[in-house]
């Protein structure tokens, strides 16, 4: 096989340069930066400009809505007819969940979306596609100097349904090469969907891949595939056993109750390998059943359960790793119990499409685990996520000692319209995932340090005042692809006077960003237009109880995102921990149509897809706000660097 040549330079359709800004504020009250943007980012402009107005052209050819090549034209919902496709099966018929969004309520007409908004909606660092329908991220994993991802993917629409697995390559995170389709529908065990899958790479370098298959049937079973080419470090080929399937659902569970195999960890004292599948009761009890294996081909399932919580409903895409409790380092999963291990168990609940974890402890002999915090335990406690965040699956890097979390952010926008923009789906900015010593009760996320190679120009602010009531612009070149850091503190006479209880917040019930109360909400609005007509807040909230303390809220409000209707549209957050002396501190990745936030070092996190009609391209900008009625905040330090588009593109593999 002829290995291609990665070096060389190919013209990139499918990534975005920043734009700059239209017309500057001349606003007196706008906070001057104290960098200049380089010549580096000047040249990036430049290059920015030209590049995005062909990257408009070459699109308009691709989704170009009927209309005449090149001219911008406005889609005209009433010459649609949505309603058609609005019927095409999006999952449940077939065994598995929903898993897009079909007519949004309330929203007629449709919004009539141009091309324009939706060429700007596809992201610049975030991996996706080249075009078409994606889901969960599944066997991640390092292999022979290359990062593999593959991905539930459905080669013919931007439409859930004819899952097959995509796979792509990448030497740091951040620039994918897209490889052909690793494994398609093609066998009865799997003629129905080749789903969620873990990979398992042995100390002799073999892998097993294994995968459900949904049959002919519409059964869940699980299946085992391998690399065709061991040597190829590219694993383009695969081949499925012959003893496929090699796990049919026990009789007691249902035949679409069963799927999304676990990495398999390494049992010394039974020479043999362990992996979790996920599975539901007929009492509504998720569950994690523990399989064991010594060749992958022939299992037994270990009596009682890995892990089970009453009412949870189906647990899919099951994760369960080692994490340290000593070092900042991640664990491989095969690491086994020990005095400074911790295990985390993670599931994705099928109903309410969010994913779950908790850190506790697991016994190698019993084949169980067990929550540290019985009230914390798995879909009760805590989330990855608290916005749009799925089905995730980590994997152990060797080559960094850390473990790496993906997790696939949806669309909250109608099939309609992804239909329009031809793909739907993202994959999350991987996140290296640590056991969080300070606090000794959560994970600790953050986007991968190679992220960092993408930042270009920085604009840098400090000590800005923020009076209760106010919204300060800021003069950013421009904020469609921005890396944020941000670091706010409180004015400590207002923390200490202020005696109002508000014991009844929750970012989602509480009014958002607009709902005042003493000590918050305060933060920062991106993808906000000049008129703040759109805007997504991304804040904190400080609440004080009944008994004098504090805590506090980190939420991401997407009410205002969009001055179009058929969107799903929520605030989203959580309580999060702030530990005495730490100032309140927040990260924000801001790419076109996605938002990722980290809240605290990435003690609480949050993912939003928002689709701007007026805050795209030179009309994206930032501001920050204070909306406390009693208390003024100092901005102490803001950083905002332009981020660079990642390289993604296909490759041509030689002859044989
Ligand atoms: N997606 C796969 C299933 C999994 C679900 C099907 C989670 O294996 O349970 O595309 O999104």
């Amino acid at each position: 096989m002829d290995v291609p040549d990665l070096e060389s330079p190919i013209f990139i359709p499918y990534s975005y340069h920043p734009l700059p800004q239209v017309e500057d504020y001349d606003d007196s009250i706008i906070p001057t930066s104290s960098n200049k943007p380089s010549r580096r980012a000047l040249r990036l402009v430049l290059f920015g400009i030209t590049t995005v107005t062909l990257l408009g052209l070459v699109s308009l050819f691709y989704h170009g809505g009927g209309g005449p090549q090149g001219e911008l034209e406005f889609f005209d919902p009433a010459k649609e007819t949505p309603v058609d496709r609005w019927t095409v099966s999006r999952g449940t018929a077939e065994g598995v969940s929903e898993k897009s969004n079909g007519p949004i309520l309330g929203a007629t007409p449709v919004y009539p979306w141009t091309n324009v908004m939706l060429v700007w909606q596809r992201t610049a660092f975030h991996f996706q596609p080249q075009e078409n329908w994606m889901n969960d991220p599944n066997g991640p994993m390092y292999y022979k100097g290359w990062y593999h991802l593959f991905y539930q993917y459905n080669p013919e629409s931007a439409l859930w349904g004819n899952i097959t697995w995509g796979h792509a390559v990448s030497r740091d995170l951040v620039h994918w090469f897209y490889l052909p389709l690793a494994m398609v529908p093609d066998q009865w065990y799997d003629a129905n969907g080749v789903w969620t899958g873990s990979a398992t790479l042995m100390p002799d370098g073999r892998i097993a891949m294994v995968y459900t298959g949904s049959t002919t049937q519409s059964v869940q079973v699980q299946n085992l595939a391998f690399p065709a080419d061991p040597d190829d470090p590219l694993l383009i080929r695969w081949n499925k056993s012959e003893s496929n399937p090699v796990i049919f659902p026990p009789p007691w569970v249902g035949p679409t109750d069963f799927r999304d195999p676990t990495t398999a960890w390494y049992v010394p004292t039974e020479s043999a390998w362990r992996l979790a599948i996920g599975a539901k009761d007929s009492e509504h009890n998720g569950i994690a059943l523990l399989y064991q294996t010594k060749d992958f081909i022939t299992y037994e399932l270990l009596p009682g359960f890995l892990h089970a919580v009453n009412g949870t409903g189906m647990w899919e895409c099951v994760d369960f790793y080692p994490v340290s409790t000593g070092s900042a380092l991640g664990l491989d999963t095969s690491t086994g119990p020990g005095p400074r291990v911790k295990y985390v168990l993670k599931a994705s609940l099928d109903e309410k499409k969010q994913d779950y974890y908790a850190i506790g402890t697991y016994d190698g002999e019993e084949g169980t685990w067990t929550p540290d915090e019985p009230e914390m335990d798995v879909g009760i406690g805590l989330r990855y996520d608290y916005g749009k965040f799925y089905a995730s699956k980590t994997f152990y890097d060797p080559v960094k000692e850390r473990r790496v979390l993906w997790g696939w952010t949806a669309e909250t926008d109608s099939e309609w319209a992804d239909l329009l923009k031809g793909w739907a789906s993202l994959q999350t900015i991987p996140r290296t995932v640590l056991y969080d010593d300070e606090t000794k009760s959560n994970l600790i996320q953050w986007p991968v340090d190679e992220v960092e190679s993408l930042r270009s120009s920085k604009q840098e602010f400090s000590n800005i005042k923020l009076s209760t009531g106010s919204v300060v612009p800021l003069d950013v070149t421009q904020a469609t692809q921005v890396d944020i850091e941000a670091e706010f503190e409180i004015d400590l006479s207002a923390l200490e006077q202020s005696v109002e209880a508000d014991v009844g917040y929750n970012c989602s019930t509480s009014g958002g960003a607009a709902g005042r109360g003493a000590l918050g909400p305060f933060g920062l609005l991106v993808l906000a237009d000049q008129d703040l007509k759109e805007q997504t807040a991304v804040y904190f909230y400080l609440r004080r109880g009944t008994d004098g303390g504090l805590s506090t809220f980190f939420c991401q409000d997407e009410m205002r995102s969009s001055l179009a209707n058929d969107i799903v549209k929520r605030v989203y957050g959580s309580s999060v921990p702030v530990l005495d002396g730490e100032s309140l501190t927040v990260r924000i990745l801001v790419d076109h149509s996605v938002i990722e936030s980290f809240a605290q070092g990435g003690r609480a996190c949050v993912t939003s897809r928002v689709y701007p009609t007026r805050a795209v391209y030179g009309g994206a900008r930032a501001f920050l706000f204070n909306n406390a009625t009693d208390a003024s905040m100092t901005a102490k330090s803001l950083k905002i660097w332009q981020m660079d588009s990642a390289f993604l593109h296909p490759y041509s593999i030689g002859p044989d």
